[in-house]
């Protein structure tokens, strides 16, 4: 459409038509010129990427779904607050490491008998101190710690985490993660915690949650109505929902498990990964369990960490690494089992007792129990 036409149209078609409609109706004057320049301005930032939204913040997501905790609504969202919060000092941290101190040992063993790094101590100081200072967990077992804190308070929930997992990893860049636990205490708040409180079986976790600092910074999160994966903006500070409603593949075509403990396992292992790789599987081990298990969630595949010579009854721990990643692979659909039972469904004996840990698509995960049950 001509410039001079525009008076003659009858009705505009669409708002950028209006607009270039003004702009050219009013070319004669200096002063609409300028504005004319402004209206063209803001046209443009419209279109370009600074215009665009930003997406849903963890926190005014967390801040919809309140509804969904009658109860325990307000408490329940600054928990998941305060972890989110401490995962970005967490993930600063860990951006920095090459350029401070906080790089390799600290001289002294956890209680799985692993070399503590400082930034294994770092994040466990942070999470401890975010929670307590928050107020709603009233403690935390850590696997950095050999018994629970009690943070006296009267908070309702308690926390299980491995605040960074993935040690081998941690001085080589490599891709490591937080896992976490929520659990409603058992005891009444304001009392003494015990370990009650912490060896609940991974089906009474009320939220569940990991963060993968690989390179982007993401966590994913889930109450027990679906899963959901937030990505960390960090020019905003903010993680922002970017993966809504995760889904396993049912199945899938890469398995993970650590190639020289296989012979240590159970025959039936060796033969299942056998099978995979005659079917043209692909093999992908990373070593931190983050990181495998959010690929495998994501591509379809199965991770698999058996018992073996070397730990009789596997190395995964269950109250702060297999329970929340079991609860979460559920809710996207997948499967987490020991071998015989269902991960949520093991009744916890110790702290940080272990377990076998097979996880991922379920189809996959089906076709291992069947070779195992055989
Ligand atoms: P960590 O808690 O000391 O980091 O150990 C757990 C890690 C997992 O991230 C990973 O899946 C596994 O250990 C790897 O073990 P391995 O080196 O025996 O394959
Ligand atoms: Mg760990």
């Amino acid at each position: 459409m001509g410039k001079r036409d525009f008076r003659k149209a009858e009705k505009p078609i669409n708002d950028q038509q209006t607009l270039q409609g003004l702009i050219y109706f009013r070319l004669d004057s200096f002063e609409c010129r300028i504005a004319n320049f402004v209206m063209i301005l803001n046209l443009n930032m419209e279109r370009s990427r600074i215009a665009l939204p930003i997406g849903i913040t963890l926190d005014r997501f967390i801040k919809s779904k309140q509804s969904e905790y009658p109860q325990a609504a307000g408490e329940f969202s600054q928990l998941l607050r305060d972890i989110a919060l401490a995962s970005k000092v967490v993930n600063r941290e860990i951006n920095q490491a090459g350029l401070v101190d906080i790089m390799g040992y600290i001289g002294q063993q956890n209680k799985a008998g692993d070399e503590q790094q400082k930034l294994d101590m770092l994040a466990h100081i942070r999470f401890s101190r975010a929670l307590s200072k928050g107020g709603e967990a009233a403690g935390i077992i850590s696997e950095e710690t050999e018994t629970f804190t009690d943070f006296k308070n009267r908070g309702k929930y308690v926390v299980a985490i491995d605040p960074l997992d993935g040690s081998t990893n941690i001085d080589v860049n490599v891709s490591i993660g937080t896992i976490f636990s929520i659990y409603k205490r058992k005891t009444k708040p304001g009392t003494k915690l015990t370990k009650k409180d912490f060896l609940q079986k991974g089906s009474e976790q009320v939220a569940a949650g990991y963060v993968l600092y690989g390179s982007s910074t993401m966590l994913v999160y889930t109450t027990g109505k679906g899963l959901n994966g937030f990505t960390y903006e960090r020019t905003l500070g903010e993680y922002v929902l970017s993966h809504p409603q995760m889904r396993c593949p049912a199945s899938g075509k890469i398995y993970s498990i650590n190639d020289a403990g296989i012979p240590q396992a159970m025959p039936e292992i060796a033969q299942y990964i056998e099978g995979c790789r005659a079917a043209g599987f692909t093999s992908r081990y990373i070593g931190s369990l983050v990181a495998d298990i959010h690929r495998n969630l994501i591509k379809g595949g199965i991770f698999l960490y058996p018992a073996t010579s070397k730990y009789s009854k596997g190395k995964l721990r269950l109250l702060y690494e297999c329970n929340a990643l079991a609860m979460i692979v559920e809710q996207a659909g997948g499967m987490a089992t020991d071998g015989s039972n269902r991960i949520l469904d093991l009744e916890p004996t110790g702290l940080h007792q272990t377990t076998p840990f097979y996880v991922g698509s379920k189809r996959l995960v089906e076709g291992l129990l069947k070779r195992i049950k055989k």
